[in-house]
């Protein structure tokens, strides 16, 4: 028993920790295909926004329907593909992984149900970095303000 024990601590510490961090994943919502209901959120996320240079996956995760992801604009029910990127027919399950190599702002849709549209954002890596130092600016004035405000209480 106890050799079993160690033999599955063993295998656990084995297995390679899987990357949650960055996955860069846009899904289809269910039942998308078949009723206009979801709205902005037929892709989830519905605007996603990468470094250049990053992977995109896009995987069909609808049960119902076959889906495509076709960067493009779509004017009422006129669909334009603009040829950045496109994945074909996708049955559940199936994805295409897009090299996101080109910086722009770039609206998609499925080309065989048109009111599912999302964006992809690939920015210039240096802007994330900003983002972050903006965010850092933010924590730290609030962590002032809070030291400020306990101050004033007189802590
Ligand atoms: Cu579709």
């Amino acid at each position: 028993m106890k050799a079993v024990i160690i033999i599955a601590i063993a295998f656990v510490l084995l297995i390679p920790i899987p990357v949650f961090a960055d996955p860069h994943t846009i899904e289809t919502a269910n039942d998308s295909g078949l009723t206009l209901e979801c709205g902005t959120q037929c892709y989830t996320p519905n605007t996603l926004t990468v470094d250049v240079g990053h992977i995109v996956t896009m995987t069909n995760t609808d049960e119902t329907g076959i889906h495509t992801f076709v960067s493009g604009n779509v004017y009422g029910f006129t669909a334009i593909p603009d040829g950045e990127f496109d994945s074909g027919m996708l049955n559940l399950g199936e994805s295409f992984d897009y090299n996101a190599n080109t910086v722009g702002k770039f609206p998609f849709y499925c080309s065989l149900h048109v009111w599912m549209q999302g964006v992809l954002i690939v920015q210039e890596a240096e802007a994330e970095e900003e983002t972050m130092m903006e965010e850092q600016k933010d924590t730290t004035s609030w962590f002032s303000w809070i030291s400020d405000l306990f101050s004033w209480i007189g802590f």
